[in-house]
């Protein structure tokens, strides 16, 4: 790795911080020591990088400190673009992107504003990040050629990074030795493919020394992978792994494979099983470079889910859990959505068992980075965990406020946003039932948009209940995949958190909560509850002056407030009038349902 970036160490220089690098003080890579007397830090780290990570915690210091030490949980900790480099006419420039443009793509180019990628290096290493992938996981046919004849653009983003610790990943596509190298196959146990992957790897490193490794996405909604060949997962990411091998490269083997052409009528299959069904088998046939990336819950970032039993399962693999900072399925940057309570939940069942902390970025062309200024934090925390995933989240948030804003600033802040991920629950999907989003762009409600389509996320609503038995008694088995303790908890209903009731089980809308409320009642009283404290987060952030946050970034938040607060009626009232139609059940407390 070249040295860090001379001129953040002269600045950090220059705010009194004394650096030193010294090889011999026993501390492993990326670790330090800091402590401030006197007015005067001090950061002494065996290499460079630990060097970087104490100088943005310098920065962080309040007041004298006594000597700490600190060391990240996980070795690698990741940002994820889903970032294409030419528009895509669904998708756009950016995957579930709501800041903007690509900060690395403009229209089938590089970016004109390298300095930008810079700045972004810059933030990602404050929070401890050293790694990042720069092309979309769904790698159409334009963004498969990084790999090859635009490897120079990649090389040109790695410059940039590479001043902040952080090492360039690229997705690449299984199907690449066909499409790119003209071979007729891209079966993994062929021995030309092979040698394809392995030249083609041996250029990347030619150019780029330090390249991290490759993302992949196969056999997953239309991407091609190993089963065309009748391999496995294992023969498809070893052979990717051979290649990088010699290179000290990893592979991040995606285990986000389901079928997305189920028949809605077959209540047999069950999507949350899929990754469980398709890797496990597989433990311990991984090659020490591939790390399977998992997302946190078994179906896809909805906003309350279960850990992935595959995060329980493979002993003999290493893993990394995937986080999604980009607000696909929690309001889209429009809606205030702190995630960390969240992602802090996740992360206590698994940080000791991955060595791997992966997030899909939220970041664009926006000024404000995240287009929702207040999604910044987002950013900012899925470092951070990655880091120490220990840390509070609301101490975390408080931490991000102290940095950003005026000290005015902070109860309002705290107010919007500590409970803002519950607050999103509440008014949205009920009990962890998932999905009932707008088909397509994932915004806004439709109850019924998924309930007759192939993509396997339901709710199986009727007159009399609705959920998904997912119990190994009368359902699907799902509950069976998981170790004990989980297996027996959601598998009883006297057990089963009221949070993730629907995930688990089909109930009658009279079904008594451990709350004391029923199934109906809860629906109705948290869809009242969540619109009503939208509405109070409209009001205090008016009450704010905007000079002391800004006036433009007062007038930004200010309009996404008006936007979540017409969407989170338009929620209560779908779903409210929804289960009212099917229930004919009536809210006890006689509110206006249509
Ligand atoms: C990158 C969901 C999203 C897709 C995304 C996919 C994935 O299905 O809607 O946009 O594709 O997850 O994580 O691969």
């Amino acid at each position: 790795m070249n040295a860090v970036h001379p001129a953040w160490l002269r600045r950090v220089n220059d705010e009194g911080v004394v650096l030193t690098r010294d090889p011999g003080c026993g501390l492993g890579p990326e670790a330090y020591t800091i402590a401030r007397a006197g007015g005067v830090t001090t950061v002494v780290a065996a290499d460079e990088a630990g060097l970087l990570y104490g100088s943005f915690h310098a920065l962080r210091l309040d007041g004298d400190q006594p000597a700490s030490t600190h060391r990240p949980a996980a070795a690698r900790r990741m940002m994820q673009h889903w970032d294409n480099v030419f528009v895509h006419p669904v998708m756009g420039q950016v995957e579930r992107g709501y800041s903007g443009g690509s900060l690395f793509w403009e229209d089938g180019a590089l970016t004109g504003d390298l300095d930008r990628v810079s700045d972004y290096a810059r933030l990602l290493a404050s929070t401890g990040i050293n790694a990042v992938s720069v092309n979309n996981v769904n790698v159409h046919a334009g963004e498969a050629r990084l790999l090859t004849d635009r490897l120079g653009e990649v090389a040109l983003l790695a410059s940039r990074f590479r001043q902040y610790h952080i090492r360039v990943f690229l997705s690449v596509s299984f199907a690449a030795p066909m499409t790119l190298g003209g071979l007729d196959t891209a079966d993994p146990c062929d021995a030309q493919v092979r040698a394809w992957w392995a030249t083609a790897t041996r250029r990347v490193y030619d150019v780029i020394p330090d390249f991290g490794g490759y993302v992949v996405k196969a056999d997953s909604e239309g991407q091609p992978g190993p089963f065309a060949y009748g391999r496995t997962h294992a023969d498809g990411a070893n052979l990717l792994a051979a290649a990088l091998a010699p290179f000290g490269g990893e592979v991040y083997w995606r285990a986000f494979v389901y079928n997305h052409r189920q028949d809605w009528r077959d209540r047999t299959t069950d999507r949350a099983r899929a990754a469980h069904d398709h890797f496990v088998p597989l433990d311990g046939q991984f090659a020490a470079n591939v790390i399977l990336q998992v997302k946190h819950g078994p179906i896809d970032f909805q906003t309350r889910e279960p850990v992935s039993p595959v995060l329980l399962g493979m002993p003999a693999t290493r893993l990394a859990v995937e986080l999604q900072a980009t607000q696909e399925y929690t309001g889209q940057q429009r809606h205030v959505c702190y995630l960390p309570p969240m992602w802090s939940s996740v992360l206590s069942t698994v940080a000791a068992r991955v060595e791997a902390v992966v997030t899909v970025s939220n970041a664009g062309e926006d000024p404000y980075w995240t287009g929702h200024p207040l999604a910044q934090a987002n950013l900012y925390a899925a470092g951070r965990l990655a880091w120490d995933p220990a840390l509070d989240p609301i101490e975390l948030l408080d931490e991000w406020i102290r940095l950003t804003f005026p000290a005015a600033a902070a109860p309002v802040l705290h107010a919007l946003m500590d409970s803002s991920w519950s607050v999103y629950e509440q008014y949205t999907a009920p009990l962890g039932i998932g999905f009932m989003v707008r088909p397509g762009d994932h915004y806004g409600p439709d109850v019924d948009g998924y309930e007759y389509s192939p993509w396997g996320t339901y709710h199986f609503a009727d007159r009399d209940g609705v959920g998904v038995d997912r119990t190994v008694a009368t359902g699907t088995g799902f509950t069976g995949q998981y170790p004990e303790p989980w297996r027996s908890r959601y598998e009883s209903l006297d057990t089963c958190p009221d949070e993730l009731l629907l995930f688990f089980h089909h109930v009658p809308y009279t079904h008594v909560l451990h709350s004391g409320r029923t199934v109906i009642q809860h629906i109705y009283d948290t869809h009242f509850a969540g619109a009503e404290a939208v509405a109070a987060m409209v009001r205090r952030w008016a009450a704010l002056p905007p000079a002391v946050v800004g006036v433009d970034l007062h007038d930004r938040v200010g309009r996404r407030l008006a936007e979540q607060e017409r969407s989170s009626v338009e929620w209560r009232d779908q779903i409210n009038t929804y289960f009212f139609r099917k229930s004919g059940i009536a809210d006890a407390l006689g509110r206006r349902i249509h």
